[in-house]
């Protein structure tokens, strides 16, 4: 017998066979639109394969700016996978001459400061005026938390939806380190596809700011007054990394304590290194909710580039980020290197035990490790 028609908040749903003629609403099986497992087609059978991309593929879809290859890209140069990472490294080096064209921006802020509100207002902004936007997000503790992904592809909904925007959120597993390679060939991959501004959303909670700042040009801090300088780590110098600083939610009730906040980085601003030579950094007042002040942060952005690319600071700046970034990339493997050889890897455990235990130096044991390796 077909499952009869319910309905279950005004909607038509159709009812399993077993639940009895007389279930009223509060019996809680009902067949879900989309609740279907994963590869599953509708006619029960799996869903078809993705087709296999060849290297020349990648580099058609990306370069003629299709946005599922683009994703597709993207999560081939963040595999962890071997077989995946030397695909990955040919396609970016074919992509490598197309790079280089985004103004590569990095906004930070603690959890609640308005950071994806403000990428939102901003992005909506950046699209009518014709420009290209692609928003990447870098957090590590999301692998941990879960659900900030969701939340921030909700909150970002209107910008998801436009044609020239693309949301990425924060690549999966692991360390920062982890997260901080694949977010910069991320944004390689996002300049090949022609994107000419390439946002990367960061929470401030200790070294993410540094990492990020590390690979973009311009680095933008968004504070909420009344937070806390702790909490918003004036005293762990994340104002010292930021080019300009953004006190958001500057509405309603909150706008004279964020006009006294201004005033208050102003005057602080007056005893700090800048973060780019020659330029000043600015401090500015926003609402990501009414989207006041936003434009304002525009403008000055768009000054910062044009003061940096005369004075030539910012080549300076990605040359330096490159070499620096090569020297962390060699860090990287030599350790990776030295703790899978088998002979370290026979000696360290007892080792460990004995610096442990106070019977070997640490510094004797490392370097009798190191000649091991
Ligand atoms: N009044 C007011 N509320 C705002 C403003 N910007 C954001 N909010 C609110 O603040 C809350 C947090 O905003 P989000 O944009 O999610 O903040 P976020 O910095 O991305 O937060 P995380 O992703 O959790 O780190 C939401 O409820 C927003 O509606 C603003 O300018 N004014
Ligand atoms: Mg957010």
């Amino acid at each position: 017998m077909a499952a009869p028609v319910q309905t279950h908040d005004g909607c038509p749903q159709p009812r399993p066979d077993w639940v009895p003629d007389d279930a009223g609403p509060g019996f809680a099986t009902w067949i879900m639109e989309g609740a279907r497992p994963a590869g599953v087609s509708l006619a029960g059978k799996p869903a078809p394969r993705r087709r296999t991309l060849t290297l020349d593929d990648y580099v058609a879809g990306v370069r003629g700016r299709d946005a599922n290859v683009i994703a597709r890209a993207i999560t081939l140069v963040e595999s962890n996978a071997p077989a995946h990472q030397a695909l990955a490294q040919q396609l970016l080096a074919k992509l490598l001459p197309h790079t280089g064209g985004a103004r590569r921006i990095g906004i930070t802020g603690i959890p609640g400061a308005g950071k994806s509100t403000f990428i939102e207002a901003l992005g909506c902004d950046l699209i009518a005026r014709g420009h290209r936007l692609a928003v990447l997000a870098v957090d590590p503790s999301s692998t941990i938390s879960g659900g900030s992904i969701l939340a921030d592809k909700i909150r970002m909904e209107k910008l998801c939806r436009l044609p020239g925007a693309f949301i990425r959120p924060s690549p999966s597993g692991g360390s920062l380190g982890g997260v901080a390679r694949k977010t910069r060939e991320a944004i390689l991959v996002c300049e090949a596809a022609g994107f000419d501004v390439v946002i990367v959303e960061t929470v401030g909670v200790g070294q993410n700011e540094v990492a990020v700042r590390s690979m973009v040009d311009f680095f933008l801090v968004l504070m909420i007054a009344g937070a806390g300088d702790e909490m918003q780590g004036i005293k762990k110098g994340v104002i010292e990394l930021a080019d300009t600083l953004v006190i958001n939610k500057a509405d309603g009730d909150n706008r004279a304590r964020a006009t006294a906040a201004l005033a208050e980085m102003r005057r602080v601003l007056r005893y700090l290194h800048p973060a780019t030579a020659g330029w000043a950094t600015q401090a500015l007042l926003a609402s990501a909710l009414t989207g006041d002040g936003v434009g304002e942060v525009w403008r000055v952005t768009e000054d910062f580039f044009k003061t940096a690319r005369s004075s030539g600071e910012l080549e300076r700046r990605r040359r330096a980020q490159a070499v620096e970034w090569m020297h962390a990339l060699i860090g990287e493997s030599l350790r990776a290197r030295f703790y899978a050889s088998p002979s370290v890897r026979a000696r360290l455990a007892a080792v460990e035990q004995a610096v442990a235990s106070g019977r070997q130096p640490a510094l004797a044991a490392a370097l009798e490790l190191l000649e091991l390796g």
